[in-house]
């Protein structure tokens, strides 16, 4: 039996349609329909709620209806040895692509001084900027930054980017390990972060390393919320040694209402909406990795524990 279970009923109905017709032969259940625990061989869920996996002695496996695992990981009700699969692009990528550049290009175009000065009433032109005068650190160079990399390059901005293990991307002058990160942060006006969360990742841009950034830098985070020291980065926005800085992701979601960052003249923020999980899309690539299983081999997408993505 195959439990579907994410926060909103009306989205598991969906998917129960959509995994019924694909793969007929087995049994999806959502959690109303569900008597036994031990007989759910498989997860597919997003935002479990505490407890979930409790009681299920027979899990095979977790399929994750997004590509970042970092709260899966960190539960105590899953079993270390039961594999985790996530999404792989599955459309995040090109959602994410459009994101960054929407950022990206308002800031070549200066369109975040033309928003304040509109507010003051102020009619003044700035100097044309190219994309080749504009420097783009990704952190992030899997799946999703790594498309984000090669789109921007493409734009012809001048990119680098940074990740664990060594890349060769055309076009983009790659960086890792902890070293690499340095050199990034030192030549980037703006810096784009799509990376996991992971113990290695967890408060990455702290007050330190923002401050490592060019003046009139921008910083746009779509990775998770934890990398990031908000206060640091305010503090930095409101010193004038950042310029900008557009949100996706924080460390508690929805951001509190009272938080300053809200109201913040510098700061565009988004609802954790970069890249959303498109449904057929996920269907089609857990459907073939079900597939995959049924045949003996192995599915696409298993997270690595150890390196906690
Ligand atoms: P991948 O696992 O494909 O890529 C992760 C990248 O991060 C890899 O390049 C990896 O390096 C790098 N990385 C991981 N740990 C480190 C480290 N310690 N130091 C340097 N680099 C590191 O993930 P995806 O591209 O699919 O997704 C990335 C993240 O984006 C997700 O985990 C999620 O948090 C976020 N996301 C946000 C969305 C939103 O709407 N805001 C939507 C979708 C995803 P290497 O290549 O060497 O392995
Ligand atoms: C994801 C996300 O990780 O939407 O897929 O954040």
């Amino acid at each position: 039996m195959i439990l579907i279970h994410t926060p909103a009923p009306r989205e598991v109905a969906a998917y129960l349609d959509l995994f019924r017709t694909a793969l007929p032969q087995h049994v999806f259940t959502d959690l109303e329909g569900l008597s036994r625990p031990e007989d759910v061989e498989y997860v597919i869920t997003w935002g479990p709620p505490p407890g979930l996996f409790v009681g299920m002695s027979r899990l095979k496996g977790v399929f994750n209806l997004g590509a970042g695992v970092d709260r899966l990981l960190q539960r105590d009700d899953l079993a270390a040895e039961v594999p985790i699969y996530r999404l792989l692009d599955g459309g995040m990528a090109q959602q994410m692509v459009e994101y960054v550049r929407y950022g990206v290009l308002g800031y070549q175009r200066h369109m975040d001084i033309y928003r304040r000065q509109q507010t003051a009433g102020v009619w003044k032109m700035l100097p044309p900027r190219l994309p080749a005068a504009v420097r783009v650190g990704v952190l992030g160079l899997g799946e999703i930054g790594g498309q984000v990399a090669r789109a921007l390059a493409a734009d012809g901005y001048r990119v680098q980017g940074w990740s664990r293990s060594a890349h060769t991307l055309p076009g983009i002058l790659c960086h890792h390990g902890p070293t690499g990160l340095d050199t990034v942060l030192n030549e980037s006006d703006v810096l784009v972060c799509v990376l996991p969360s992971t113990p290695q990742t967890r408060g990455l841009l702290d007050a330190t390393r923002l401050a490592r950034l060019p003046p009139g830098a921008m910083v746009i985070n779509a990775g998770r919320g934890d990398l990031l020291d908000l206060d640091a980065l305010q503090g930095l926005l409101e010193s004038g040694h950042l310029r900008a800085a557009q949100l996706d992701v924080f460390p508690e979601e929805p951001l509190p209402p009272a938080h300053p960052l809200w109201r913040h003249p510098a700061v565009t923020i988004t609802p954790h909406v970069a890249a959303i999980t498109l449904r057929q899309e996920a269907v089609e690539q857990i459907s073939a990795n079900l597939r995959r299983l049924a045949e003996g081999s192995e599915p696409l997408g298993k997270v690595a524990r150890t390196q906690g993505y």
